[in-house]
């Protein structure tokens, strides 16, 4: 099992006993009168299923009520499905109210990371989590981060195993489409526990809930997006740059970037989408060591937030104006530095995807 900080810190020489991760997080619950989980802005399917994996390993253990939230809309198709098909009960995080001896436990990301509303009235008990991008979890009792793991919900489902508790369909399902959405179809070059974890769970899910959620109908928008995608993309070397004017949900900008990522010439996609007054920035890359999630910190620097993992990344830029020649202004320093941090020349000419004379043909 991999080294984490969690157990490290147990590494207390005066005992012999070595406790498993998951007996130390249940033990410090034990005095609590319900156990709230929170995740990151706009919840994905490795935040669902962490967050309703281990509220079954806490009421399985110890009897506790817990509560699961969401933080922000959840706004991708499948991720809508989910909540959905599985029933989740999500309570969003601007209506919590805190029980006495209440205890909170954030999966999937870290204090401080700039990616949730969340600085509730009560402390962190426990961060459970494998991001690149680090939190402030300094005074937190407990802390299990693998940055190594491709999913949170790997590690929910090890803990899940170790108390030997049974896995219903329903989380089975959760968990199972957590690790598949994290891994991108690459569970071997993630962690051995993410692909263990895969073949624990796949039997125990419910095959059409997760055949429902995969294939979830898609909005108008989604292809309107696709569209400017391709109209507005350029290659530069290994790099496609594409840029969307309007977006009606933050989530399109990634559903761009999977859609162009298989593209046979590049390497790297980038996508930037104008959503409210931001600019909404995804990343992928074939590359398995790529590092997008250090690359995309690297470019937005001050400018923004962004994170992720080796090969996806996410991030926004406010924009002082939506208006085009501030949206222009923003796009082309963003070209320049990801061009420099790929180490592109920056005088390469980009090459449209769809040359503008096919575009016209298409049209009549
Ligand atoms: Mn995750």
């Amino acid at each position: 099992m991999a080294r984490t900080s969690a157990d490290s810190e147990s590494g207390s020489s005066t005992l012999t006993v070595t406790r498993r991760c998951s007996d130390r997080f249940l033990r410090g619950l034990e005095q609590a009168s319900r156990v709230t989980f929170v995740s990151h802005v706009h919840a994905d399917p490795d935040s669902l299923g962490s967050m309703l994996g281990l509220a079954h390993l806490v009421e399985c253990c110890l009897g506790t009520p817990t509560r699961l939230t969401r933080d922000g809309p959840i706004c991708r198709a499948e991720n809508r499905a989910m909540v959905e098909v599985l029933n989740l009960e999500l309570v969003p995080v601007e209506h919590l109210e805190w029980d006495d001896n209440e205890v909170v436990v954030m999966v999937d990301s870290q204090p401080n990371t700039g990616r949730h509303n969340f600085n509730g009235g009560i402390p962190l008990y426990a961060v459970i989590d494998h991001h690149d991008t680090p939190g402030d979890v300094d005074g937190i009792p407990f802390v299990d981060v693998r940055r190594k793991l491709g999913a949170t919900c790997s590690l929910v489902t090890r803990y899940l195993m170790e108390q030997d508790v049974p896995v219903p369909k329903r989380v089975a399902t959760a968990l199972f489409y957590g690790i598949e959405t994290e891994l991108s179809g690459y569970p071997r070059e993630a962690a051995p526990l993410d692909d263990s974890a895969l073949h624990v769970l796949f039997p125990l899910t419910d095959k059409d809930a997760l055949s429902r959620i995969r294939n979830a109908r898609l909005p108008e928008s989604y292809y309107e997006c696709i569209l400017q995608g391709l109209q507005s993309s350029f290659i530069y070397d290994r790099l496609m740059l594409c840029w969307i004017d309007e977006m009606d949900s933050a989530e399109h900008a990634a559903e761009v970037c999977d859609f162009m990522m298989r593209l046979e010439q590049v390497d790297w996609v980038v996508v930037g989408g104008v959503y409210q007054d931001q600019l909404i920035l995804s990343v992928r890359t074939v590359r398995p060591h790529g590092r997008a999630g250090e690359m995309l910190r690297q470019v937005v620097g001050r400018l923004g937030k962004a994170g992720g993992h080796n090969r996806r990344a996410g991030g926004s830029v406010p924009l002082p104006s939506t208006s085009p020649s501030a949206v222009e202004e923003l796009q082309s320093e963003l070209r320049r530095r990801f061009l420099r941090a790929l180490r592109i020349d920056e005088d390469t000419r980009g090459r449209r995807l769809m040359p503008l004379r096919a575009m016209l043909q298409n049209l009549q």
